[in-house]
């Protein structure tokens, strides 16, 4: 058997199909609208450590899928691009001193190499990247629209901070308190932003979720990020001379407040502060003011606050109930005001008990004793006055029609979503085109492209500056209006501008009069299938749905969601070995005997787990040495094989050398076998190809790739063990394997002597009439165990079953001095004999 050459054969056709420009696509009018569609990759930040395995696993989903809807006649648009502007690319030209622009440009490189030794069928003259200023024009564009609608803003609030990046972070950015980008603790620190009102579409992103074909999971980390809420708006006269406004979920609850809280960002909160007070206090918001949202709201831990010597009155019941001020009141919610009722709302309750506050009960929790925990289960109301008695649901709306008659009440509906944080006091995002002037107030810059300074450093500042403000002669410009010296808006965009509306540009990536062709617009979008990490759920996803949705809203795009359907792969993971103390031994420091992995140092013996790749547990895989190896085709068979798309896996060497040999198997299939045009299929090759064909097709469809992989590697075994082939079975093979292993099923296409691409052919059809077989296998019971199997002709009749059954060998013995009691057959399913 000669061995595959495989290096030869893919740089071959990789060269081939770019030369012909197999894969370039236009808005040809002669497909209809339903063939006509997008499929996706999210595009990869071309990181200096090149392309990870984790990428090709769905590129290469994305890849089979195009392919395959090719073949069946569709027309398929395929791009790839470079998500570039971002804070690795800086960091490393603060390190470096080097132009991020020229470390990024050699890191594309490198990646569009990579990729392109994977074979995708990507068309590349639509390659877009978002750093190139004919981009990124029309993302400062984009920006300007949002600006001249009202959706953007500058504001000065408190905003969280990472003292690391130096830079101001949107709350999607902040994990656990933590900087979703390094990692490090994030503060709040009040600095002049821009932030689009992302808010304003709350009720749009949320509603339109229902129609959209995503992972359940990803549809719901949106809802509860957007986080609606239905309740109402109560109002509290006070002892100064302004009321307090409580954002309230349960106004049933009205006769059981106890105490109110304000936020200690409350705007007006000094008009509510005492005299004698004023000192606690302000100590308090000081010290408040430290800590970000997420550790204020932790409800784990215990109740902080000050009173401020001062009361409101309930609207209801009279009452005087002390004015409290609370870090656990969060300012960018509801009114940043709460009424608390510590008998049925947990921080509530622990607020009370650290501080002595009375806590009435007023709903029934069917106990006749004090409350050792908030009750916030329903039940029926007591100590509640026009509502005693009834349950919840039915009292919150009674005590808002009262209120709202009596004119201190609102029915209204609130949002956890918070507007974005868009800008960045750093270097390598695209510049913010807004121009200062003392004398018309902020002016928009529509001479596009407005062009990244050169700067002597690329450092952020303490004083959260941009680094662009030191770029003086760049920073000087004339007011566009009145001519006077303005000065520039210095803070660029995050990251997430330029993936906000990517998959647009692709449409028309070198159009210079508009951002997209309305016409190309319209003949390709939606986008069909997106396929990416679920990391982005809501960074990415919720930031191009809001985008999208303005522009629709301008009437520049024409659909109100730009992804119709979205996929998740899972992680590519690897396998890393733990000591019973739960530390991490690097694989080099590993050995395996009889299947038991050891510890080298102490010949510990060690448990072999999952965990992300990583440098330090040196089990990091890379792409370009698999594919040195094995061999591109190898790599995509392999990580397609590894298990269901939307599952992680780690990554097994073994399983790739079985791959291996299922494509040698397949290439030596020709050497050793005759293709013959004139032999007949028997009705077992027609069963195996029309099934084969059925079951590839269906799972192909279905992104069921591991399945249809199983598939092949049957028939293909099937194919090995003849003689002689029929054209059909081999050829109808090498088609349905193409969108697989595109590189091995173009050679022994051409091999055949054919010269048409197999990339252009028609996917083959099958009949389903011969794709179940003439014989089905029957399991036979003796008192309901299964004691053998018969193999019978389809639709045998219940006589015949059970004659057969009886002369079946193992069931003979079986029967031996026993007496039949019951004979019970089941057509095309099942013998059950009763005996004695
Ligand atoms: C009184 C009450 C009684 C409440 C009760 C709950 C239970 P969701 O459901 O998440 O929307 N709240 C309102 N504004 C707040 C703010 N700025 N910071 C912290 N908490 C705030 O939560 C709504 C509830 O969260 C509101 O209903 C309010 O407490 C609190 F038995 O009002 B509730
Ligand atoms: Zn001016």
């Amino acid at each position: 058997m000669k061995d595959y050459p495989f290096e030869e054969i893919e740089t071959k056709w990789q060269k081939k199909w770019e030369k012909s420009g197999i894969y370039s696509v236009k808005e040809d009018e002669s497909y209809p609208e339903d063939k006509r569609l997008y499929v996706l990759d999210m595009f990869p930040y071309p990181s200096g450590s090149g392309l990870h395995v984790g990428h090709p696993e769905g590129y290469t989903a994305s890849d089979i899928y195009a392919r395959f809807k090719r073949m069946n006649g569709y027309n398929v648009l395929h791009p790839m691009g470079f998500d570039a502007f971002g804070l690795p690319a800086e960091n490393y030209a603060i390190q470096t001193g080097q132009h991020p622009k020229i470390t990024t440009e050699t890191n594309i490189k490198n990646f569009r190499k990579q990729i392109k030794r994977l074979g995708f069928s990507y068309d590349w003259n639509r390659e877009v990247k978002t750093c190139d200023d004919k981009y990124y024009k029309w993302t400062q564009w984009i920006f300007l629209k949002l600006y001249e609608k009202g959706l953007a803003y500058e504001s000065n609030m408190p905003i969280n901070w990472c003292n690391s990046c130096k830079t101001g972070l949107a709350n999607e950015e902040v994990k656990d308190m933590r900087c979703e980008r390094c990692g490090s603790e994030v503060v709040r620190r009040p600095i002049r932003q821009w932030v689009l009102k992302i808010t304003d579409y709350a009720e749009r992103l949320l509603k339109d979720l229902d129609e959209l074909d995503w992972p359940e999971s990803i549809k719901s980390m949106q809802r509860n990020w957007i986080g609606r809420s239905e309740g109402a708006y109560i109002d509290f006269q006070t002892e100064a001379k302004e009321n307090i406004s409580v954002f309230t979920t349960r106004a049933d609850t009205l006769y059981g407040v106890t105490f109110m809280v304000l936020s200690p960002e409350y705007p007006t909160i000094s008009n509510f502060i005492k005299k004698e007070q004023r000192a606690e206090c302000e100590a308090y918001i000081h010290s408040a003011s430290q800590k970000s949202d997420l550790e204020r709201t932790n409800l784990s831990k215990t109740k902080t606050g000050v009173w401020t010597g001062s009361y409101a009155i309930n609207p209801l019941s009279g009452k005087k109930i002390p004015i409290w001020i609370s870090d656990y009141v969060i300012m960018s919610y509801g009114s940043g005001a709460v009424m608390g009722v510590p008998a049925h709302d947990e921080r509530d309750f622990e607020f009370a008990k650290k501080f002595g506050i009375d806590i009435i009960k007023v709903i029934d929790d069917g106990k006749n004793e004090e409350l050792k925990e908030a009750y916030t289960g329903d039940g029926k109301h007591v100590n509640s006055d026009l509502i005693n008695g009834l349950g919840k649901e039915e009292s919150i709306n009674k005590i808002i029609e009262i209120l709202e008659k009596k004119c201190c009440g609102k029915r209204a509906v609130s949002y956890k979503l918070r507007d974005w944080i868009f800008s960045r006091q750093r270097y390598w995002g695209e510049p913010i085109p807004l121009i200062h002037c003392d004398n018309c107030g902020i002016v928009k810059d529509e001479n596009l492209p407005l062009l990244l300074p050169e700067v002597d450093s690329y450092a952020p500042a303490d004083d959260a500056q941009s680094p662009l403000s030191r770029a003086k002669s760049w920073l000087k410009v004339k007011c566009p209006v009145c001519g006077k010296t303005a000065k520039r808006e210095t803070n660029t965009m995050p990251q997430w501008a330029g993936s906000c509306w990517y998959y647009l540009r692709y449409l028309d990536p070198t159009n210079d009069k508009e951002f997209v062709s309305s016409k190309k617009e319209k003949y390709w979008m939606p986008v069909d299938l997106y396929i990416g990490g679920a990391e982005h759920a809501v960074l990415h996803l919720l930031y191009a749905r809001f985008w999208h949705k303005v522009l629709y809203d301008l009437k520049l795009v024409s659909t109100n969601e730009p992804f119709k359907r979205l996929v998740n792969q899972g992680l590519v993971t690897a396998f890393a070995y733990q000591r019973k103390n739960k530390s991490l031994v690097p694989s080099d420091m590993v050995v395996e005997k009889g299947g038991k992995y050891y510890a080298k140092d102490n010949d510990e013996e060690l448990m072999q787990i999952t965990a992300k790749m990583s440098k330090s547990l040196k089990n990091v895989v890379n792409p370009d040495d698999i594919i040195k190896e094995y061999g591109a085709d190898s790599l995509r068979l392999y990580e397609m094989f590894m298990g269901p798309l939307e599952m992680s896996q780690p990554w097994n060497t073994n399983g790739l050398i079985g791959i291996w040999r299922f494509i040698t198997r397949i290439w030596s299939i020709p050497q050793n076998s005759k293709i013959d045009k004139n032999a007949p299929m028997s009705e077992e090759d027609e069963y195996m190809l029309n099934l084969t064909v059925k079951k590839v097709t269906e799972q192909t469809e279905n992104l069921e790739f591991n399945t249809a992989i199983s598939q092949m590697m049957v028939y293909s075994q099937y194919l090995a063990d003849k003689k002689i082939i029929p054209y059909k079975m081999w050829f109808d093979f090498i088609l349905i394997l193409s969108v697989y292993a595109p590189h091995l099923s173009e050679e022994l296409n051409s091999l055949l002597g054919n010269k048409d691409s197999v990339i252009l052919a028609k996917w083959p059809g099958f009949d389903d009439t011969k794709t179940t077989k003439n014989h089905v296998d029957i399991a036979v019971q003796i008192n309901g165990k299964t004691r053998s199997v018969i193999r019978v002709e389809k639709d045998s009749d219940e006589k015949t079953l059970i004659r057969i059954a009886k002369e079946d060998e193992k069931i003979k013995k079986w029967l031996e001095d026993k007496s039949i009691v019951k004979e019970i057959a089941v057509k095309n399913r099942i013998v059950n004999l009763l005996v004695k």
